[in-house]
């Protein structure tokens, strides 16, 4: 496929429709991550789900492996400013790590090994728009970039992504994490560059 866009330049000095306002295109992978990089194996990695009557369950490796897999191609958009257009990932859907929850929450709080959180409403998480992924490009995920597995939500600016993913906590309130509690913006829409508390 050839295409050719010439565009107005844009904020970001983009003219590719697949950029969103204020973002440059990258062909790295760059790493950001806010404390050291935990090492889990998979026999020891779980995945703690806590409904909003506090009750709990959790998916063990194994039982991830058995969910329905996919393999999709997504852009990433972080809030530093560069996408990364076409990656490709295999992962469960968040939906059918949900499944067997019984849950009228609103909001999930994210959690990851290492301490990391973040916030973002549960139907963000479902319908295809959100997914555990452990492979990137055909290789097993690096544990810089959060394997053994992390949370992936390309619509989300990619803060919400999180790395080394070991829980879903489902709220009735929005309880800000990491990175929303410095400041940045409780939903995190790249498309309406909603990067801080208030734009
Ligand atoms: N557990 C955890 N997840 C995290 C982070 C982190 O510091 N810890 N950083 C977030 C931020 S700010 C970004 S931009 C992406 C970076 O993912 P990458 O390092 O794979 O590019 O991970 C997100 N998920
Ligand atoms: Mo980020």
């Amino acid at each position: 496929m050839s295409v050719i866009s010439r565009g107005f330049g844009g904020r970001g000095g983009a003219s590719d429709p697949r950029v969103p306002p204020g973002q440059y295109v990258t062909h790295d992978f760059p790493v950001l991550s806010a404390g050291p990089t935990p090492y889990v194996d998979t026999d020891e990695w779980s995945l703690d789900l806590t409904d909003v009557d506090d009750s709990r369950s959790a998916l063990s490796w194994t039982q991830l492996m058995a969910k329905p897999i996919e393999e999709f191609t997504v852009d990433l958009h972080c809030v530093t400013t560069w996408t990364k257009l076409g990656t490709t990932w295999r992962g469960v859907p968040v939906s059918a790590v949900l499944d067997d929850l019984d849950s009228e929450a609103e909001f999930a709080l994210v959690h990851s090994y290492g301490g990391y959180t973040t916030n973002l409403p549960v139907e963000d998480l479902l319908d295809g728009k959100a997914w555990i992924v452990f492979e990137f490009e055909g290789e097993p995920l690096e544990p810089v970039h959060g394997g053994p597995a992390r949370l992936l939500v390309p619509h989300l600016y990619l803060w919400k992504s999180a790395k080394w993913v070991n829980g879903i906590e489902l709220r009735h309130d929005d309880e800000p994490g990491f990175w929303e509690t410095l400041g940045y913006h409780e939903y995190g829409d790249p498309w309406l560059e909603q990067r801080y508390a208030g734009d």
